[in-house]
C-alpha cells in the first residue's frame, strides 16, 4: 500500500508496511506482526521517542560488545526486515559476527532471512550450514539450534527484539546478554544484562553513532563504563519515565488538537 505522505502517522505506517511486506516474502513469522503490534503500543507510552535512560542503556551496550572477545549479534525475521541495513552496518563497526535465530524456525525462512541480510552486504551470516548446528540444552524450541562459531562460542549476545526464555538460557550458560525490547517488563527485559527499553529502529542507528565516538576510547575506559551501568535502576527508570509522562498527560497536556 502506498503510504500518503502527509498521514500524521505515515512513519508508523510505512514501518508497519516492511513488517507486513517481510511477512509476505517469508522472512517475518506470522507472529512477527503481533510482536510488532506489541512494540507499537509501548512505544506510543514512551512517546515514540528515544528517552535519555535509553541512550545510557545504548552506550554501556556498545562498550560491552567494543571489549567482548566474541561478540555476536542474533537476527530473527523482525530485525531483518526493520532494519536489514543498519544491523549489518551495526556489526561491522562492532566487529561483531551476525547469526540468523528464528523462533519459528523452519530452514527455509532461515535461508531468506540470511539472503536479506547479505542483500544489505552482511558477508559471513552465520547460522544456516548444518554440520556447525549444535543446541543449547536449556532450550527445549527450535531456537536450541545454534552455530558453533557463532552464539555456541560467544561471550556477549546482542538480541534484538527476543523471546525470553532464551535470554534466560543464554544466562544460564554463562552468556552475557543485551537485549532491546520496547517492553521493560518482559522476560527479556528483566533476564538481560543490559536491557535497552527502545524501538529497534531507532536503537541500532543511535547504536552505530555511540561505536563510532567509543570505538577510540581504551578497553579500561570501556570496562569503566559498564562496570558502572546498573541494569535494574536503567529499567526502573524507564518506568518512572512511562509513568510520569502519563500523568503529565492525564493531570492536563492532553488535549484535542484544534480543527484547521
Ligand atoms: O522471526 P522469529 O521466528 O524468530 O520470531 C520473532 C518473534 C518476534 C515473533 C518472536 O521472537 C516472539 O514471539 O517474540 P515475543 O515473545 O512476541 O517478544 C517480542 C518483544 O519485542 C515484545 O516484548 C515486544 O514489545 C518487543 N518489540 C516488538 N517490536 C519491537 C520490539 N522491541 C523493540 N523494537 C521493536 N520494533
Amino acid at each position: 500500500m502506498k503510504i500518503p505522505k502527509d498521514h500524521p502517522r505515515a512513519e508508523s505506517l510505512c514501518v508497519r508496511e516492511l513488517i507486513t511486506e517481510g511477512m509476505h516474502q517469508n522472512i517475518v513469522a506470522e507472529a512477527g506482526l503481533i510482536a510488532h503490534g506489541r512494540g507499537e503500543a509501548f512505544d506510543y507510552l514512551l512517546g515514540e521517542k528515544t528517552p535519555s535512560f535509553a541512550i545510557e542503556q545504548q552506550t554501556a551496550a556498545v562498550a560491552l560488545m567494543l571489549i567482548a572477545e566474541n561478540p555476536v549479534i542474533s537476527v530473527n525475521g523482525n530485525v531483518a526486515s526493520l532494519c536489514p541495513d543498519k544491523i549489518v552496518e551495526l556489526a561491522d563497526i562492532l566487529a561483531s559476527k551476525l547469526e540468523v535465530n528464528l523462533f519459528y524456525r523452519r530452514v527455509e525462512r532461515s535461508a531468506i532471512v540470511t539472503r536479506k541480510l547479505e542483500e544489505s552486504g552482511a558477508e559471513n551470516v552465520l547460522g544456516n550450514e548444518e554440520e556447525f548446528y549444535t543446541s543449547i540444552d536449556e532450550l527445549s524450541h527450535s531456537r536450541r539450534v545454534v552455530d558453533k562459531r557463532g552464539i555456541h562460542i560467544a561471550d556477549v549476545v546482542l538480541v534484538p527484539l527476543e523471546d525470553g526464555d532464551r535470554t534466560m538460557a543464554l544466562r544460564k550458560i554463562g552468556k552475557r546478554v543485551i537485549t532491546i525490547d520496547l517492553n521493560p517488563l518482559s522476560r527479556t527485559s528483566i533476564w538481560s544484562n543490559i536491557s535497552i527499553v527502545n524501538n529497534v529502529t531507532r536503537a541500532v542507528p543511535e547504536m552505530i553513532n555511540i561505536a563510532s565516538e567509543l570505538k577510540n576510547k581504551s578497553k579500561d575506559e570501556l570496562r569503566k563504563i559498564v562496570e558502572s551501568f546498573d541494569n535494574f535502576k536503567l529499567l526502573k527508570e524507564s518506568l518512572t519515565f512511562i509513568t510520569s509522562r502519563l500523568t503529565k498527560l492525564a493531570e492536563g497536556e492532553l488535549k484535542q488538537p484544534k480543527i484547521e
